[in-house]
Protein backbone atom coordinates (compact mmCIF):
# COMPACT_ATOMS: atom_id res chain seq x y z
CA UNK A 1 0.00 0.00 0.00
CA UNK A 2 0.93 3.18 -0.61
CA UNK A 3 0.71 6.56 1.82
CA UNK A 4 1.19 9.94 1.14
CA UNK A 5 4.41 11.24 2.20
CA UNK A 6 3.48 13.37 5.15
CA UNK A 7 1.20 10.69 6.48
CA UNK A 8 3.65 8.26 6.72
CA UNK A 9 6.24 10.83 7.99
CA UNK A 10 3.76 11.26 10.70
CA UNK A 11 2.93 7.59 11.63
CA UNK A 12 6.81 7.57 12.17
CA UNK A 13 6.66 10.99 14.35
CA UNK A 14 4.62 9.14 16.44
CA UNK A 15 5.79 5.23 16.51
CA UNK A 16 9.14 7.30 17.66
CA UNK A 17 7.50 9.62 20.55
CA UNK A 18 5.33 6.14 21.85
CA UNK A 19 9.12 4.21 21.81
CA UNK A 20 10.69 7.19 23.32
CA UNK A 21 7.20 7.77 25.80
CA UNK A 22 7.57 3.85 26.87
CA UNK A 23 11.18 4.10 27.73
CA UNK A 24 11.21 7.61 29.48
CA UNK A 25 11.04 7.01 33.53
CA UNK A 26 10.08 8.60 36.42
CA UNK A 27 10.44 7.55 39.80
CA UNK A 28 9.17 9.56 42.96
CA UNK A 29 12.51 9.83 45.51
CA UNK A 30 11.50 10.75 49.05
CA UNK A 31 13.78 12.52 51.86
CA UNK A 32 13.39 14.11 55.33
CA UNK A 33 15.78 17.17 54.31
CA UNK A 34 15.42 19.33 51.73
CA UNK A 35 18.59 20.55 49.20
CA UNK A 36 19.40 23.50 51.86
CA UNK A 37 21.36 20.53 53.41
CA UNK A 38 23.33 17.90 52.73
CA UNK A 39 20.98 15.19 52.94
CA UNK A 40 18.71 16.72 49.91
CA UNK A 41 22.19 17.62 48.01
CA UNK A 42 22.46 13.69 48.39
CA UNK A 43 19.63 13.01 46.44
CA UNK A 44 19.09 16.12 44.08
CA UNK A 45 23.16 14.71 43.33
CA UNK A 46 21.94 11.13 42.40
CA UNK A 47 18.51 12.68 40.46
CA UNK A 48 20.91 14.80 38.41
CA UNK A 49 24.12 12.12 37.76
CA UNK A 50 21.03 9.42 36.93
CA UNK A 51 19.71 12.02 34.67
CA UNK A 52 22.96 12.72 33.26
CA UNK A 53 24.19 9.01 32.49
CA UNK A 54 20.63 8.13 31.02
CA UNK A 55 20.92 11.11 28.60
CA UNK A 56 17.25 12.02 30.36
CA UNK A 57 15.52 8.78 29.84
CA UNK A 58 15.26 8.15 33.64
CA UNK A 59 13.84 11.12 35.95
CA UNK A 60 14.38 11.25 39.87
CA UNK A 61 12.12 13.44 41.19
CA UNK A 62 12.84 14.48 45.08
CA UNK A 63 10.30 14.91 47.02
CA UNK A 64 11.70 16.62 50.48
CA UNK A 65 10.42 17.24 53.98
CA UNK A 66 8.60 13.47 53.93
CA UNK A 67 5.84 14.91 51.98
CA UNK A 68 4.91 11.98 50.70
CA UNK A 69 4.11 10.92 54.07
CA UNK A 70 2.53 14.28 55.37
CA UNK A 71 5.46 14.56 57.53
CA UNK A 72 5.36 11.64 59.28
CA UNK A 73 9.20 10.12 58.55
CA UNK A 74 9.04 6.89 60.69
CA UNK A 75 6.32 6.16 58.01
CA UNK A 76 8.82 6.61 54.89
CA UNK A 77 10.02 2.97 54.95
CA UNK A 78 6.48 1.24 54.83
CA UNK A 79 5.31 3.46 52.38
CA UNK A 80 8.75 2.63 50.03
CA UNK A 81 7.61 -0.64 50.56
CA UNK A 82 4.14 -0.51 49.95
CA UNK A 83 4.87 1.05 46.08
CA UNK A 84 3.54 4.77 47.48
CA UNK A 85 7.04 6.00 47.11
CA UNK A 86 9.61 4.68 44.59
CA UNK A 87 13.02 5.34 45.56
CA UNK A 88 14.16 7.34 48.93
CA UNK A 89 17.61 8.68 50.56
CA UNK A 90 16.31 7.86 54.58
CA UNK A 91 17.92 7.86 57.59
CA UNK A 92 18.54 4.80 59.40
CA UNK A 93 16.86 6.30 62.41
CA UNK A 94 13.87 6.73 60.68
CA UNK A 95 13.59 3.50 58.73
CA UNK A 96 14.38 1.34 62.25
CA UNK A 97 10.67 1.44 63.62
CA UNK A 98 10.31 -1.27 60.74
CA UNK A 99 14.35 -2.48 60.17
CA UNK A 100 15.10 -2.84 63.83
CA UNK A 101 18.40 -4.22 63.32
CA UNK A 102 19.12 -0.45 61.73
CA UNK A 103 18.72 0.56 65.42
CA UNK A 104 22.13 -0.48 65.53
CA UNK A 105 23.64 3.31 64.41
CA UNK A 106 21.58 4.55 67.31
CA UNK A 107 23.65 2.43 70.00
CA UNK A 108 24.39 5.83 72.23
CA UNK A 109 28.36 5.82 71.74
CA UNK A 110 29.29 2.63 69.95
CA UNK A 111 30.90 4.63 67.51
CA UNK A 112 33.11 7.05 68.87
CA UNK A 113 34.36 8.88 65.07
CA UNK A 114 33.92 8.72 61.63
CA UNK A 115 36.68 6.28 61.05
CA UNK A 116 34.01 3.42 63.18
CA UNK A 117 30.94 4.70 61.14
CA UNK A 118 32.86 3.72 57.98
CA UNK A 119 34.33 0.42 59.60
CA UNK A 120 30.82 -0.51 60.05
CA UNK A 121 29.22 0.59 56.61
CA UNK A 122 32.09 -0.29 54.63
CA UNK A 123 32.50 -3.89 56.13
CA UNK A 124 30.47 -7.21 56.78
CA UNK A 125 27.88 -5.28 59.48
CA UNK A 126 27.32 -2.82 56.62
CA UNK A 127 26.02 -5.96 54.36
CA UNK A 128 24.39 -7.48 57.58
CA UNK A 129 22.24 -4.39 57.84
CA UNK A 130 21.43 -4.21 53.75
CA UNK A 131 20.50 -7.30 54.13
CA UNK A 132 18.00 -6.88 56.46
CA UNK A 133 16.55 -3.88 54.45
CA UNK A 134 16.05 -6.26 51.53
CA UNK A 135 14.71 -8.82 53.64
CA UNK A 136 11.88 -6.31 54.17
CA UNK A 137 10.98 -5.56 50.82
CA UNK A 138 13.64 -2.66 50.07
CA UNK A 139 16.58 -2.67 47.50
CA UNK A 140 19.58 -0.91 49.12
CA UNK A 141 22.09 0.75 46.84
CA UNK A 142 24.57 3.17 48.71
CA UNK A 143 25.43 4.96 52.11
CA UNK A 144 25.03 8.52 52.63
CA UNK A 145 25.58 10.37 55.50
CA UNK A 146 23.14 12.86 57.89
CA UNK A 147 26.33 13.01 60.74
CA UNK A 148 27.06 12.62 64.25
CA UNK A 149 24.12 13.83 66.38
CA UNK A 150 25.09 16.72 68.64
CA UNK A 151 22.99 17.71 71.60
CA UNK A 152 21.72 21.05 72.02
CA UNK A 153 19.01 23.05 74.46
CA UNK A 154 18.01 26.43 75.81
CA UNK A 155 18.49 26.16 79.43
CA UNK A 156 22.12 25.50 80.52
CA UNK A 157 25.47 24.30 79.22
CA UNK A 158 25.35 20.45 79.29
CA UNK A 159 28.66 18.40 80.56
CA UNK A 160 27.36 15.93 82.60
CA UNK A 161 24.24 13.74 82.70
CA UNK A 162 22.98 15.38 86.19
CA UNK A 163 22.08 18.15 83.59
CA UNK A 164 19.78 16.37 81.96
CA UNK A 165 17.73 16.01 84.65
CA UNK A 166 14.07 16.74 83.91
CA UNK A 167 15.05 18.84 80.89
CA UNK A 168 12.49 18.00 77.80
CA UNK A 169 13.95 16.66 74.72
CA UNK A 170 12.42 16.65 71.51
CA UNK A 171 13.42 12.86 69.97
CA UNK A 172 12.86 11.23 66.51
CA UNK A 173 9.14 8.88 67.09
CA UNK A 174 11.99 5.77 67.09
CA UNK A 175 11.57 3.76 70.55
CA UNK A 176 15.20 3.60 71.10
CA UNK A 177 16.16 7.20 71.42
CA UNK A 178 13.12 7.04 74.47
CA UNK A 179 15.11 4.56 76.39
CA UNK A 180 18.68 6.78 76.32
CA UNK A 181 16.92 9.87 77.27
CA UNK A 182 15.15 8.23 79.93
CA UNK A 183 18.25 6.45 81.42
CA UNK A 184 19.73 10.11 80.76
CA UNK A 185 17.47 11.59 83.75
CA UNK A 186 15.70 13.73 80.91
CA UNK A 187 11.89 13.56 79.56
CA UNK A 188 11.87 12.87 76.03
CA UNK A 189 9.80 13.82 73.55
CA UNK A 190 8.58 11.94 70.21
CA UNK A 191 8.04 14.46 67.33
CA UNK A 192 8.62 14.84 63.74
CA UNK A 193 10.90 17.09 62.38
CA UNK A 194 8.21 18.61 61.04
CA UNK A 195 7.11 19.90 64.36
CA UNK A 196 10.40 20.35 65.90
CA UNK A 197 11.13 23.61 65.13
CA UNK A 198 8.01 25.01 66.36
CA UNK A 199 8.17 23.07 69.36
CA UNK A 200 11.32 24.80 69.88
CA UNK A 201 10.48 27.62 69.56
CA UNK A 202 7.50 27.76 71.73
CA UNK A 203 9.25 26.18 74.30
CA UNK A 204 7.31 22.99 74.16
CA UNK A 205 10.87 21.29 74.62
CA UNK A 206 14.25 22.59 76.36
CA UNK A 207 16.23 20.47 73.80
CA UNK A 208 16.69 18.30 70.72
CA UNK A 209 19.71 16.06 69.55
CA UNK A 210 20.53 16.64 65.07
CA UNK A 211 24.09 16.80 63.51
CA UNK A 212 26.01 20.13 63.17
CA UNK A 213 24.59 20.49 59.37
CA UNK A 214 21.14 20.60 60.76
CA UNK A 215 21.51 22.71 63.60
CA UNK A 216 23.66 25.48 61.03
CA UNK A 217 20.92 25.04 58.26
CA UNK A 218 18.24 25.15 59.95
CA UNK A 219 19.20 27.74 62.39
CA UNK A 220 18.47 25.75 65.42
CA UNK A 221 20.07 28.88 67.46
CA UNK A 222 17.18 30.88 66.22
CA UNK A 223 14.88 29.30 68.12
CA UNK A 224 16.69 29.76 71.63
CA UNK A 225 19.11 26.93 71.72
CA UNK A 226 22.04 28.37 72.71
CA UNK A 227 24.10 25.64 74.40
CA UNK A 228 25.44 22.51 72.13
CA UNK A 229 27.27 20.35 73.63
CA UNK A 230 29.48 17.71 71.28
CA UNK A 231 29.08 14.59 72.85
CA UNK A 232 28.43 12.16 69.35
CA UNK A 233 26.98 10.12 70.71
CA UNK A 234 25.50 8.19 67.39
CA UNK A 235 25.33 9.00 64.11
CA UNK A 236 22.72 8.23 61.44
CA UNK A 237 24.47 7.00 58.04
CA UNK A 238 21.71 7.53 54.76
CA UNK A 239 20.62 4.88 52.84
CA UNK A 240 19.90 5.12 49.28
CA UNK A 241 17.07 2.77 48.26
CA UNK A 242 14.76 1.38 45.86
CA UNK A 243 11.15 -0.39 46.52
CA UNK A 244 11.30 -3.63 45.14
CA UNK A 245 8.73 -4.42 42.38
CA UNK A 246 10.18 -0.76 40.59
CA UNK A 247 13.82 -2.33 41.24
CA UNK A 248 13.05 -5.63 39.14
CA UNK A 249 11.22 -4.10 36.38
CA UNK A 250 14.37 -2.14 35.51
CA UNK A 251 16.52 -4.04 32.93
CA UNK A 252 20.17 -4.45 33.57
CA UNK A 253 21.61 -2.14 32.40
CA UNK A 254 19.27 0.42 34.71
CA UNK A 255 20.04 -1.08 37.63
CA UNK A 256 23.78 -0.81 37.07
CA UNK A 257 23.56 2.86 36.44
CA UNK A 258 20.71 3.54 39.64
CA UNK A 259 23.30 1.74 41.67
CA UNK A 260 26.54 3.68 40.56
CA UNK A 261 24.91 7.03 40.47
CA UNK A 262 24.05 6.50 44.07
CA UNK A 263 27.11 5.01 45.15
CA UNK A 264 28.96 8.47 43.52
CA UNK A 265 26.01 10.70 44.88
CA UNK A 266 26.50 8.99 48.66
CA UNK A 267 30.45 9.61 48.52
CA UNK A 268 30.37 12.74 47.12
CA UNK A 269 28.09 13.84 49.85
CA UNK A 270 29.97 11.93 52.87
CA UNK A 271 32.74 13.95 51.48
CA UNK A 272 31.02 17.24 51.05
CA UNK A 273 29.58 17.08 54.29
CA UNK A 274 32.78 16.23 56.82
CA UNK A 275 34.56 18.82 54.95
CA UNK A 276 31.96 21.55 55.57
CA UNK A 277 31.83 20.21 59.55
CA UNK A 278 34.76 22.96 60.75
CA UNK A 279 33.15 26.42 58.74
CA UNK A 280 29.54 25.00 60.42
CA UNK A 281 30.96 24.75 63.69
CA UNK A 282 32.69 28.47 63.60
CA UNK A 283 29.39 29.84 62.11
CA UNK A 284 27.70 28.51 64.81
CA UNK A 285 29.88 29.71 67.26
CA UNK A 286 30.17 33.22 65.37
CA UNK A 287 26.46 33.40 66.39
CA UNK A 288 26.68 33.28 70.11
CA UNK A 289 25.94 29.39 70.86
CA UNK A 290 28.11 28.53 73.47
CA UNK A 291 29.69 24.95 72.29
CA UNK A 292 30.52 22.72 74.86
CA UNK A 293 33.35 19.90 74.16
CA UNK A 294 33.61 17.36 76.79
CA UNK A 295 36.69 15.52 78.59
CA UNK A 296 37.43 12.04 78.16
CA UNK A 297 35.87 11.69 81.93
CA UNK A 298 32.82 13.30 81.18
CA UNK A 299 31.68 11.62 78.30
CA UNK A 300 32.76 8.62 80.19
CA UNK A 301 30.07 9.05 82.11
CA UNK A 302 27.66 9.72 79.14
CA UNK A 303 29.03 5.89 78.37
CA UNK A 304 27.99 4.74 81.87
CA UNK A 305 24.71 6.62 82.02
CA UNK A 306 23.72 4.67 78.46
CA UNK A 307 24.78 1.53 79.45
CA UNK A 308 21.71 -0.18 79.53
CA UNK A 309 20.13 0.80 76.13
CA UNK A 310 23.10 -1.47 74.48
CA UNK A 311 22.01 -4.10 76.74
CA UNK A 312 17.98 -4.21 76.01
CA UNK A 313 18.97 -3.51 72.23
CA UNK A 314 21.36 -5.83 70.84
CA UNK A 315 19.02 -8.60 70.84
CA UNK A 316 16.64 -6.56 68.79
CA UNK A 317 19.60 -5.83 66.71
CA UNK A 318 21.00 -9.03 66.52
CA UNK A 319 23.87 -10.55 67.53
CA UNK A 320 25.75 -11.67 64.37
CA UNK A 321 25.41 -7.60 63.43
CA UNK A 322 26.19 -6.40 66.82
CA UNK A 323 29.59 -8.54 67.06
CA UNK A 324 30.05 -7.77 63.05
CA UNK A 325 30.21 -3.79 64.12
CA UNK A 326 31.84 -4.29 67.09
CA UNK A 327 34.53 -6.22 65.65
CA UNK A 328 35.16 -3.57 63.06
CA UNK A 329 35.78 -1.24 65.71
CA UNK A 330 37.79 -2.94 67.26
CA UNK A 331 40.21 -3.38 64.50
CA UNK A 332 43.25 -1.04 64.28
O1 LIG B 1 14.21 14.35 62.47
C1 LIG B 1 15.42 14.51 62.56
O2 LIG B 1 15.98 14.84 63.61
C2 LIG B 1 16.27 14.28 61.32
C3 LIG B 1 15.93 15.36 60.31
O3 LIG B 1 17.61 14.35 61.65
C4 LIG B 1 15.94 12.93 60.81
O4 LIG B 1 15.15 12.77 59.93
C5 LIG B 1 16.57 11.75 61.46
Amino acid sequence: MKFPRCFTLLATAAALSVAMTAQAREYSVSTVLSDAFPWGQAAQKWADLVKERSEGRITLRVYPNAQLVAGDQTKEFSAMRSGLIDMAVGSTINWSPQVPELNLFSVPFLMKDNADLDAITQGEAGKLAFAAIEKRGIMPLAWGENGFRELSNSVKPLRAPADLAGLKIRVVGSPLFQDTFTALGANPTQMSWSDAKPALTTGAVDGQENPISVFDVARVDQVGQKYLTLWHYMADPLIFAVNQRVWKGLPEADRELLSQAALDAGKWEIELSRGQQAQRLADIRSRGVEVVELSDAERSAFVEATQSVKQSWAPKIGPQLMKAAEDAIAKP
